[in-house]
């Protein structure tokens, strides 16, 4: 037995509560190593030292994924009496029995079991410290909007140096075309009738830049978009429609055109807000640059290397308060439901902590979607964020599906190890990003292969998580790396791809219609043919095969064929039965 490789940890994603009276516990092992896993567990309490008086009894962990390297297996119990304590009998291949408990890993003897030796312990189960998440979010198709770049529904808002709108143009950095929050009201019955029900808007305060990441004032509509009027028509139209609404919160640094940094560079320390900020050395030198260059020596903290972002002090009380209230003031009067958090990251735990509290005390069910583009362990405890924007799962799906420089082996594989990382519940609400405004387009990712583009989204749209349909994508719109990610969306005909749009719409009926078999049931994957790139798994009642080589899916639910993306081919000599 590979016993390094044996791995549990109590309050983790290795042991939670996944509902309030059910508790998940997982355990980790080498890949093909373990024969049989049984949880022993019990009352802490129950002094009977025999262990089937534990008041409770055992149960064997079913194998739940795998990784090239790793076994997990889970275990589904309640307790009444909502704490336990447990331990593991764990036989490998080779018939080797371990008793593997809080202490370690031991050669088997009864009495460790029976007289409950060295146990884990879950000392008791708090419903209020469960990772809880919106149960609506599991139902989204979340729709991005860069505000800028949608519609513009009122030129009379237009800047004098407005560009004509033109989805074929490749804008240059400081570009404006005049999108605006009445373009998305004069668009809202094509978000309907594409079925999405969540719409993420790129931040819509008032800022300087067309992106508005750079906050002049976060209780401010920028007037390139509108004004709060409109802006409550556009959230009370959305609501009617069953669409939830997401803002952008950038709470990590402050616009160099706010009030707030312009007292710093006026008053330096002297300034009640030179706290405000992380300065490191006074007189706070601000050089106005457009890029990452580096401004002479920053003499403050600012996101990445741009001057016009001075990174907020946000240990600081003030800070908190002042960031607390914005949090707070959209969701009590516009009822927002749900923050997206900037740079996420780079924020502290401690503040996001009570951003958390601030935002679930304004508003029940309310969604927290931190963005981070690495692993997120600390920040999905259940006390701070509800999820990230998946780019983890991203980056395998492109390494594997598009570039095929991974095989799919390894694909399934950084896939499943993700899902290890988290909880059920927040893997079911991760927020699954193929594209957005920070990234290339994931159509000129797959190097304007619309069928590839079609198994991609496809694809996506059957993992655990919540899918996000990047603007102008159900229409095909391609674009590199930012600016060149953030055309104008296309609107005439010419420049719409409608065989595009229709599959879009198909794939989002799909997810809407059988979100609860893909949100709730296991992945059970099988790779036919890797070399050819031929995979197929199973969730529940629905079944699915995707062909790489020949851009082909299809998925079977109850007795509905889901698409076949390339004509005649079929993928029967699989194994695979299409019910008709
Ligand atoms: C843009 C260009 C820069 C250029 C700058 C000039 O990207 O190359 O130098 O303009 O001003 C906003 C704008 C961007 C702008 C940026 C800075 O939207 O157009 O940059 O401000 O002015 C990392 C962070 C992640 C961050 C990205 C951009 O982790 O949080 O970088 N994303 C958020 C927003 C952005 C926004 C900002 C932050 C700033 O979503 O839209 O940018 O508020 C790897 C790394 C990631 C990295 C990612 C992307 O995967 O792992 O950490 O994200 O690449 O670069």
């Amino acid at each position: 037995m590979n016993k390094a490789a044996i791995y549990h940890r109590p309050e983790s994603e290795f042991a939670y509560l996944y509902t309030k009276d059910l508790v998940h516990i997982r355990l980790k092992g080498a890949v093909n190593d373990i024969e049989s896993a049984e949880l022993f567990y019990g009352d802490p309490y129950n002094w009977i030292s025999n262990y089937t008086a534990w008041g409770s009894q055992s149960i064997q962990l079913e194998k739940l994924v795998s990784t090239i390297e790793s076994d997990y297996f889970e275990a589904e119990v309640t307790v009444p009496t909502k704490r336990m304590d447990y331990l593991f009998v764990i036989t490998d291949k080779n018939g080797e029995k371990v008793v593997y408990n809080d202490l370690g890993i031991f050669p088997y003897e009864e009495d460790f079991v029976t007289k409950k030796y060295g146990a884990f312990r879950l000392p008791y189960f708090h419903e209020t410290d469960r990772f809880k998440a919106p149960a609506w979010v599991k139902d989204t198709v979340w729709y991005q909007i860069f505000p800028e770049r949608f519609a513009n529904g009122d030129p009379s808002l237009n800047r004098k140096d407005v560009k004509p709108w033109d989805p074929t143009e490749s804008p240059e950095r400081q570009d404006f075309y005049g999108g605006d929050l009445q373009g998305v009201i004069d668009h809202l019955d094509h978000l309907t009738d594409l079925g999405i029900n969540g719409i993420y808007f790129t931040p819509v305060f008032k800022a300087f830049s067309n992106h508005k990441y750079d906050t002049e004032d976060y209780l401010e509509i920028d007037p390139d978009f509108g004004d709060k009027v409109v802006f409550k028509k556009l959230i009370d139209a959305a609501h009617e429609r069953g669409i939830k609404v997401m803002l952008d919160a950038v709470f990590n640094h402050i616009g160099d055109m706010s009030d707030e940094w312009q007292d710093v560079l006026k008053n330096q320390e002297k300034s009640k807000y030179a706290d405000w900020f992380h300065v490191n050395q006074w007189p706070a030198t601000y050089t106005k640059t457009d890029d990452f260059e580096v401004a002479e020596n920053p003499t403050y903290d600012t996101f990445a290397f741009t001057p016009h972002m001075p990174k907020l002090n946000t240990a600081n009380k003030e800070v908190q308060e002042y960031l607390l209230k914005i949090a707070e003031y959209w969701i009590k009067e516009f009822d927002i439901d749900a923050w997206r958090l900037d740079v996420a990251d780079e924020v502290d735990h401690a503040f996001w902590k009570k951003f958390r509290t601030t935002c679930d005390s304004a508003k029940n069910d309310f969604y927290i979607l931190g963005e981070i583009w690495h692993s997120s362990q600390p920040w999905l405890a259940g006390d701070e964020f509800s999820a990230v924007m998946n780019y983890a799962y991203t980056e395998s799906i492109k390494d594997g599906l598009i570039d095929r420089k991974i095989s799919l082996e390894q694909m399934v594989s950084n896939i499943n190890n993700q899902l290890m990382l988290y909880r059920k519940q927040t893997n079911q609400v991760m927020f699954n990003v193929l594209d957005s405004h920070d990234t290339a387009r994931i159509l000129t990712v797959a190097k304007n292969n619309k069928n590839l583009m079609k198994l991609v989204q496809a694809f996506t749209y059957l993992q655990p998580g919540v899918p996000c349909i990047y603007y102008g994508d159900e229409y095909a719109l391609t674009g590199g790396m930012d600016p060149d990610c953030r055309k104008c969306m296309p609107w005439e005909p010419e420049n719409q791809d409608e065989n595009m749009y229709q599959f879009f719409k198909e794939l989002v009926a799909f997810r809407r219609k059988y979100a609860n078999v893909l949100s709730d049931s296991p992945l059970n994957w099988k790779i036919i043919d890797d070399k050819n790139g031929i995979v197929k798994f199973e969730r529940g009642e629905l079944k699915a095969i995707f062909n790489i080589g020949e851009r082909a899916a299809y998925f079977v639910a109850d007795d509905v064929i889901f698409s076949n993306l390339v004509d005649g081919k079929n993928v029967l000599q699989y194994g695979f039965v299409i019910y008709k």
